[in-house]
């Protein structure tokens, strides 16, 4: 019994940081006064699938705003972005929201980048089989500190895809940054953006802290990353989930806040907790429109067009290269 073989994408991993690098920069931020770790350590295999739950959330209106949004306005996006691009999609975990858009976008060629490469890999491998004549390219990569594309994805314009508002783990200093890393890495394609915006802290904190306990789960999981990566100790029953509007940076802050005094140990380092002592864990920057706006132009974009739900909720964003 022989099978079809079935095509098999690309797959190429970078990586940038060596793992005694990364264990010095966890212990640096777990010691730190106010102890902080980056949001992209929330993402292990089981992160992931904890996002992906998230996002099914009543609470969690991002990405079905945003996919209504892609949606409703996909004929007007896809007179603005070029076709024939290489589609790069920052962040694409399942794959899910860039394969939507296959059709309307008609990209030559598609290439999905993420920190979490065994869940990207599975991903691309099961999206390959439903688009079997789309090239297709996976690479697993840490691009927070810098976007630096490998040579494999090839000469011509690229439409940079960066969904579900992850532009708001960066500070708006570091947005700026990385905006002008992405309209160099288009080769004169662009970025489709989508960016939530500010709203009531009523309707904002819910979604960072839903009733089911599935966001807290997914902040806990940090934890579990951590002990693995770092060789901690925590005791996933010390800590408690918190998620805050602080609204004078204009961001949604998740904090681990121990439930009583205690000592994290790791392999040539520690940390003492005080009760109600906390780690924070991401920060999730909501923006006004017209901020936004400002700050693609300010990236060097020539070209800004922007669409919105009727409750502007959230917003999608072409900015050409
Ligand atoms: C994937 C960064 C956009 O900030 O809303 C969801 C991550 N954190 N719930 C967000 C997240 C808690 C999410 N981003």
């Amino acid at each position: 019994m022989s099978f079809p073989s079935l095509p098999v994408p690309q797959f190429i991993q970078i990586h940038r940081d060596d793992p005694d690098a990364i264990r010095r920069e966890l212990a640096q931020g777990l010691q730190a006064a106010a102890a902080h770790t980056a949001p992209k350590y929330l993402y292990d295999a089981l992160g992931s699938r904890l996002f992906d739950a998230i996002t099914e959330l009543p609470e969690y209106y991002p990405t079905r705003t945003e996919a209504a949004l892609l949606a409703a306005h996909g004929a007007a996006i896809a007179a603005e972005v070029p076709k024939g691009a290489t589609l790069v999609d920052l962040g694409a975990g399942n794959c899910e929201k860039a394969a939507r858009l296959f059709g309307l976008l008609q990209p030559a060629r598609y290439v999905a980048v993420d920190i979490s490469v065994d869940y990207l890999r599975n991903a691309l491998q099961c999206l390959q089989r439903q688009f079997p004549a789309l090239p297709m390219l996976g690479v697993g990569l840490d691009f927070s500190a810098r976007l630096d594309l490998p040579a494999e994805l090839g000469e011509g314009p690229r439409v940079l895809f960066y969904p579900g508002s992850s532009i708001g783990n960066f500070t708006p200093e570091e947005a700026l940054v990385f905006l002008r890393q992405v309209r160099a890495a288009a080769q004169g394609g662009g970025l489709l953006i989508g960016v939530d915006l500010v709203k009531p802290a009523e309707l904002l904190v819910p979604a960072y802290d839903d009733a089911l306990g599935v966001t807290a789960a997914f902040n806990k999981n940090l934890l579990l990353h951590l002990n693995q990566v770092l060789g901690s100790d925590f005791a996933v029953h010390d800590w408690e989930h918190m998620a805050s509007f602080n609204t004078k940076a204009s961001r949604i802050e998740m904090h681990l806040r121990a439930r009583r005094g205690l000592t994290v140990r790791w392999p040539g380092g520690e940390r003492r907790f005080a009760l109600g002592e906390s780690i924070h864990t991401e920060n999730s920057y909501k923006y006004r429109p017209a901020d936004f706006q400002a700050l693609l132009l300010a990236a060097g974009y020539t070209r800004v067009q922007a669409w919105t739900d009727e409750r502007g909720w959230f917003g999608m964003f072409w900015a050409q290269g």
